[in-house]
């Protein structure tokens, strides 16, 4: 019997309050309204920034369904609704492009004027929920929310793929492996015989590690302070790994001694000030580009050295690996499906829903690389 149109009920991860673990409960999800989708979600990754919404490091609103790294297949479609129908095997983004706004339209815009990332991103267009516990609304989460059986998103937040594609792997191209991989393709723009550094070794790090490899850098300098990352980023491109304990003077330093002067290209993807300001000094003067992909805890402030920037070095930052998300992920899909490259190397942990907060623990104690719930 057809659920288009109804409401369903269905179990979800909810957190209600920050710093609390999540309870799988019964929650009622509407159906979608106009220019809005409902999907069921097949597998979704928990990433570091679920748990920096659970931190408070990035704000959202409570209570929450969170997760924003998904594959799903469409259940119904509100009115006016053509990218997708019925069926069809989807990865919500948590990037929308709504593909007309100055941003969509611009060659190097990724960041779509029409949906925002903020508080915005925790309600629907109209500024309500479709999700309610025993008639109270909870909040969504990053245009998103994949931790649920059952989500809501925009049209602009949802794009369709490949339907042979294995969902507990291809979610991560909903955004870990992307987000990477495109930091160093797209935004540093990685040249062929190029010296790069990696500051962090999870997921996000090693498809930043992946994508430097892909672009032809012979050499990956890749920086952890949990040697256990090492193994893998060697596995997956990294010429030569550094613990910044193992030294006694700043990494910046160690690194522009090993490679004569600094790197081409830097990654930061921990979102700390002290290794961001660690990988712009590690670049190479007058040419050096230092891109950062993690997010510091919203709202600070740091100081950096402005000679740094004024012996040329480039200070970039990248979201989502500058992908313009409908256009790009289809493709990377399908780009999967043809091999260019792995997933699995990524995926340490495979676990259901009820396992939830085991995944975050995983991930806390630096046991996990991705740990992907599948539903
Ligand atoms: N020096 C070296 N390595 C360190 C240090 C340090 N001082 N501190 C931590 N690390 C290592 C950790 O040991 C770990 O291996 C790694 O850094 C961080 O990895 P994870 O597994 O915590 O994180 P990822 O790879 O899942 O995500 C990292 C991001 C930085 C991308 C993420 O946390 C973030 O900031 N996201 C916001 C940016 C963004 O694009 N958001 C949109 C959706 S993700
Ligand atoms: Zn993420």
């Amino acid at each position: 019997m057809s659920t288009a149109g109804k409401v369903i009920k269905c179990k979800a991860a909810v957190i209600w309050e920050l710093k609390k673990p999540f309870s799988i409960v019964e929650i009622e999800v509407a159906p979608p309204k106009a220019h809005e989708v409902r999907i069921k979600i097949l597998a979704s990754g928990i990433c570091r920034s679920d748990d920096h919404a659970v931190s408070g490091s990035q704000y959202t609103k409570f209570p929450a369904i969170l997760g924003h790294e998904g594959v799903g297949v469409v259940e119904s479609i509100g009115e006016g609704v053509t990218c997708v129908k019925p069926g069809d095997k989807v990865i919500p983004l948590f990037l929308p492009m709504c593909g007309e706004c100055k941003n969509c339209k611009h060659p190097r815009g990724n960041m779509c004027d029409k949906h925002g990332l903020g508080v915005e991103a925790a309600l629907m267009a109209d500024g309500t929920s479709r999700f309610t516990y025993k008639g109270e609304p909870i909040h969504a989460f990053g245009n998103t929310s994949t931790f649920t059986e059952y989500t809501v998103l925009r049209e602009d937040a949802v794009v369709k793929i490949d339907a042979a594609a294995p969902p507990e792997k291809v979610c991560l191209i909903g955004c870990g492996f992307s987000t990477g991989y495109g930091a160093a393709i797209n935004t540093a723009k990685v040249e062929p015989g190029s010296t790069c550094a990696v500051f962090g070794l999870g997921g996000v790090g090693l498809s930043a590690v992946m994508g430097c490899k892909a672009a032809g850098a012979s050499r990956i300098i890749a920086i952890d302070i949990n040697k256990d990352k090492f193994a893998k980023a060697k596995e997956l491109g990294a010429t030569e790994c550094i613990n910044p304990n193992d030294y006694k003077k700043p990494i910046e330093d160690v690194l522009v001694e090993m490679t004569n002067g600094g790197v081409d290209y830097s990654l930061e993807v921990i979102g700390r000030h002290e290794t961001l300001n660690s990988a712009l000094a590690a670049c190479h003067k007058n040419y050096g580009i230092s891109v950062m992909v993690g997010v510091p805890p919203s709202l600070s402030q740091m100081t950096i050295m402005p000679t740094l920037l004024f012996t040329g070095r480039t200070w970039k930052g990248s979201l989502f690996g500058g992908w313009k998300s409908k256009v790009a992920v289809p493709k990377l899909v399908s780009d999967f499906m043809q091999k260019k490259f792995t997933l699995d190397p990524l995926i340490t942990h495979t676990l259901p829903l009820d396992k939830i907060n085991e995944g975050f623990e995983l991930l806390r104690e630096g046991k996990s690389i991705r740990s992907v719930l599948v539903f």
